[in-house]
C-alpha cells in the first residue's frame, strides 16, 4: 500500500559530516595532528586502499561548490566539526590559528549564505595527538580544562553566528575501540582508562554547556547538546536473563552517556557497579554538582542499526580485564535483514523505539537523528547512462526510517528533525571510501568531483513538498 507521509511543521531536513573525514591536511602545521591523522600515519595498512583523512574530500577546497549543492537539494542544515588539533596552534593557552580559523569563518558565511543552517561539534574524535602522548588523552582531567577552553574560543569566534554547538560526535567511540577493545591503534588495552575517558567527556560537556551559558553565548534562539551514538539493544528473549543482559549492555553503551548528558546525573548503583569490577574512577563530589547543574538543551542521537544480545551462556575468564561482555553474547537473530556491505543489520524501527523512549525514561528532551545512513560499497555498478548512481536502496532507507520517526513525533516524542550521513562520500575510519554514504558522489578516479545521486533528488522532493510516498508492505500473501 503506498502511502503520502508528510513531514512534521519545522521538522528539518539535514546531512552531516566532519571536519577530519572531509576537510584534508592543507595548510596543517607540524604537530596538529588530531588522533585519527596519527592513527592514519601511524597503521595505514588497515586504511582501506590506503585513503585516509590527507586529502578526504578536499572541502577545505571545495566547501563552496558542496554549499551549492545542498541550496540546490534545500537542506535546511548541515552539521560538520571543528577540528580542535587545527583550529589551535598552542592547546595549552587557546591560542587561535589564524589561518584556519580564517578558513572556517569563510565557510560558515557560505553556509549561511547558501541558505543552510550551520551545527557545529566541538570534537568528532579530532583530539590533537599531542594531548594524547603529553597526557593520555581524555584520561586527563587537565584536558578537561584545555577543551573548555578550546570551546570559548570557538564560540567567541564564530558564537555571532553559529546557532547550534555540541560537544562531542559519539564520545564513547574511540576510547572503546582502543582501550576496551584493543582494535585500533595504538593497541593498548586498559578497560579502566576506558572509564575515565567515559566520564571526563561526561563532565567536560557539562562544563563546556557551563561556559556557554556563563560566558552570555547562549542567546534565545541558541541551543547546545552533544551527540550519542545510541546501540539501539533488543533482547534474545523475554527471560529475565536475556533481559538482564540487554539491561547492562544498554547501561554500558547508553545510559553511561545519556544519562549525565540530559539527567545530569549517574543512575544510582552504578559507581558501586564500577567499582566491584575495578574500574571506577577518579571523580570528585563538585564535578557531579556540576553536571546536575549543566543538563544540556537537546541531543542529537546517531542511530544506524540494533544490537541483539543474549544473556551468557559460557562464563567470562577470571582475571580477563573487565568488558561489558561480561553480562551478555550478540545474539544473531535468524532472519534479520542486513545491509551486506557495512554488516549492519537494517531495523528502522529502532527510531521509533528510541522515540518513545525519549519519551518516557527522558522527560521528552528534544532531539534528533544526527546520523543515520547507509554504506554501500562499489557504487559505481548502479551508475546509469547518463552517469548518476541510483541508488534505490538508499531512497527505501531514508523512507523506512523516516516513517518510524514521524511516528515517533506523531505518538509525542519531542523529535526535532533527521540528519543522514552523509552530505557527500567521505572518509570512514579505516574502511575510507569502502562504504559510500553520501547523497554526493565523490569520485576518485576523476579530481573527486561531485556528482548528486538519485538519494539526493529524494531528498530535494521530499523537501519542497514536505512530504514523500512510502510504500507500507502490510499486505499477507
Ligand atoms: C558514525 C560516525 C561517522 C561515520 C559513520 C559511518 O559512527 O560518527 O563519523 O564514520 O559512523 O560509519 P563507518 O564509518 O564505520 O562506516
Amino acid at each position: 500500500m503506498t502511502e503520502k507521509i508528510y513531514l512534521p511543521d519545522h521538522f528539518f531536513l539535514g546531512a552531516a559530516a566532519s571536519a577530519w573525514q572531509t576537510e584534508g591536511w592543507k595548510g596543517k602545521k607540524e604537530g596538529q595532528d588530531s588522533f585519527m591523522d596519527a592513527w592514519y600515519k601511524a597503521h595505514r595498512d588497515v586504511w582501506h586502499e590506503g585513503y585516509g583523512p590527507a586529502v578526504a574530500t578536499d572541502f577545505i577546497e571545495r566547501y563552496e561548490e558542496d554549499f551549492s549543492y545542498m541550496e540546490e537539494i534545500g537542506l535546511n542544515c548541515y552539521r560538520t566539526s571543528l577540528n580542535w588539533s587545527r583550529f589551535l596552534a598552542d592547546y595549552e593557552e587557546a591560542t587561535v590559528d589564524e589561518e584556519y580559523a580564517a578558513y572556517y569563518s569563510r565557510m560558515i558565511d557560505s553556509c549561511i549564505a547558501h541558505g543552510v543552517e550551520p551545527m557545529i561539534c566541538l570534537e568528532h574524535y579530532e583530539i590533537p595527538q599531542s594531548l594524547m602522548e603529553r597526557y593520555g588523552g581524555w584520561n586527563s582531567r587537565h584536558v578537561v580544562d584545555l577543551f573548555v577552553k578550546y570551546a570559548v574560543k570557538a564560540f567567541e569566534r564564530f558564537g555571532d553566528r553559529v546557532k547550534y554547538w555540541f560537544a562531542f560526535n559519539e564520545p564513547i567511540v574511540i576510547q572503546t575501540r582502543v582501550y576496551l577493545d584493543g582494535l585500533r591503534w595504538p593497541f593498548h588495552q586498559d578497560s579502566k582508562a576506558w572509564m575515565q575517558w567515559n566520564y571526563h567527556k561526561a563532565l567536560a560537556t557539562a562544563a563546556v554547556m557551563e561556559a556557554y551559558k556563563e560566558g552570555g553565548f547562549k542567546r534565545p534562539d541558541c541551543k547546545f547538546g552533544t551527540i550519542i551514538n545510541v546501540e539501539s539493544v533488543y533482547a534474545r528473549t523475554d527471560s529475565p536473563d536475556d533481559r538482564n543482559a540487554a539491561d547492562k549492555y544498554d547501561l554500558f553503551y547508553n545510559r553511561i552517556f545519556l544519562d549525565p548528558a540530559i539527567k545530569g546525573a549517574y543512575e544510582e548503583g552504578f559507581f558501586d557497579l564500577l567499582e566491584s569490577h575495578g574500574i571506577l574512577m577518579d571523580y570528585r563530589d563538585e564535578d557531579l554538582k556540576l553536571m546536575k547543574e549543566n543538563p544540556v538543551d537537546w541531543v542529537g542521537i546517531n542511530l544506524y542499526h540494533p544490537n541483539r544480545v543474549r544473556g551468557r551462556i559460557n562464563a567470562v575468564r577470571e582475571g580477563a580485564p573487565f568488558h561489558p561482555c561480561y553480562y551478555y553474547e550478540e545474539f544473531d537473530m535468524p532472519g534479520k535483514k542486513m545491509n551486506p556491505f557495512r554488516g549492519w543489520e537494517i531495523y528502522p524501527r529502532i527510531i521509533y523505539d528510541f522515540a518513545i523512549r525519549m519519551r518516557d525514561e527522558y522527560g521528552n528532551k528534544e532531539w534528533f537523528v544526527a546520523e543515520n545512513g547507509m554504506g554501500v560499497q562499489n557504487e559505481g555498478q548502479y551508475r546509469d547512462p547518463s552517469g548518476m548512481i541510483q541508488d534505490d536502496y538508499r531512497i527505501d532507507f531514508f523512507q523506512q526510517h523516516l516513517y518510524w520517526a514521524i511516528k515517533g513525533v506523531q505518538e509525542g516524542s519531542n523529535l526535532k528533525g533527521y540528519m543522514n550521513w552523509a552530505f557527500t562520500d567521505n572518509v570512514s575510519p579505516m574502511n575510507a571510501f569502502k562504504n559510500r554514504y553520501g547523497l554526493v558522489e565523490i569520485d576518485l578516479e576523476h579530481n573527486r568531483n561531485r556528482r548528486l545521486k538519485k538519494s539526493a533528488y529524494f531528498f530535494k522532493e521530499t523537501i519542497a513538498n514536505r512530504s514523500f510516498s512510502y510504500e507500507n508492505d502490510t499486505e499477507y500473501r
